[in-house]
């Protein structure tokens, strides 16, 4: 192999590399804490996941219902976390069945 053809190879490499890294999906934590989403709004890419964690002393839920996207999760006991992947670009709002005045803004680019 030329020393031309190695170099290519390495640059092709990169430029590979950088291309999944921009478009490789994130995970993104949220915490539930004192009845609110902590943060209360994100700005996410398609295809990534929000991990809520229900770090409160009280049982919460999530769910979405937006004609474009739904979500329904059982209740989640302090400790345990749900994960919602968005694969759909938009505005969506993520509630608590438990506790009406929780609310959580997520728009996904
Ligand atoms: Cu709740």
């Amino acid at each position: 192999m030329s020393t031309r053809t190695k170099v290519l190879l390495g640059v092709s490499c990169a430029i590979v590399l950088l291309a999944f890294d921009a478009f490789a999906a994130e995970t993104l934590v949220i915490s539930q804490k004192k009845r609110t989403f902590n943060p209360s709004e994100i700005e996410i890419h398609k295809g990534d996941t929000l991990h809520i964690a229900n770090d409160d002393q009280f049982t919460h839920q999530v769910f979405v219902d937006n004609a474009g996207f739904k979500f329904e999760s059982a209740e989640t006991d302090p400790g345990t976390s749900v994960d919602i992947r968005f694969t759909t670009s938009g505005s969506f709002d993520v509630f608590c069945h438990i506790h009406p005045k929780m609310k959580l803004h997520v728009t996904v680019q």
